[in-house]
């Protein structure tokens, strides 16, 4: 324990009891400022967290199979939101490092060049999951979470010419 902490206490201890009326206005005062923090407006929660190094970046599998992993959270983003593969297969993992929110990922029905139907219907909390699927025709594929479609959570998957 720190010595500013135990001068706290001490000033504590040495404190004479305050009044009722002390504890009126003392409860005026907190009422107050709960009224003011009221007129914030309400505001989607802000991505403020920390991305692994390893998120985003496409990598060859000893398998041969591009690799990628993308992040969501308590926000309504996936990072990055955009990355480009080469044609040929594909293992996509999106890690939710979330405490509350569910996700899910799919690729946008009639969007890309050709649609990928493989998906992940349900990523909770603290989940990871991983499909694979075959990159073909060069193009822009957008993706999404269905359930935050509405709040922009979406992305772009870039398949390079050959
Ligand atoms: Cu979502």
């Amino acid at each position: 324990m720190n010595v500013a902490a135990d001068r706290t206490r001490g000033a504590r201890r040495t404190t004479p009891r305050r009044g009722p009326a002390a504890a009126l206005l003392s409860g005026a005062l907190v009422l107050a400022v709960l009224t003011g923090c009221s007129n914030s407006e309400p505001t989607l929660p802000e991505v403020t967290r920390a991305t692994s190094a390893d998120a985003g970046v496409v990598q060859t599998a000893p398998d041969g199979v591009q690799e990628i992993t993308l992040e969501t959270g308590d926000d309504y983003a996936f990072t990055p939101a955009a990355f480009t593969v080469a044609p040929g297969p594909v293992r996509l993992t999106v890690r939710n490092t979330a405490e509350q929110l569910t996700h899910n990922f799919l690729f946008t029905e009639g969007k890309g060049p050709a649609q990928i139907v493989e998906q992940i219907p349900f990523l909770g909390p603290g989940d990871s999951k991983t499909i694979e699927f075959t990159a073909g025709a060069p193009g822009d594929y957008p993706f999404e979470c269905s359930f935050h479609l509405a709040l922009g959570q979406v992305g772009t998957m870039t398949v390079s010419a050959p």
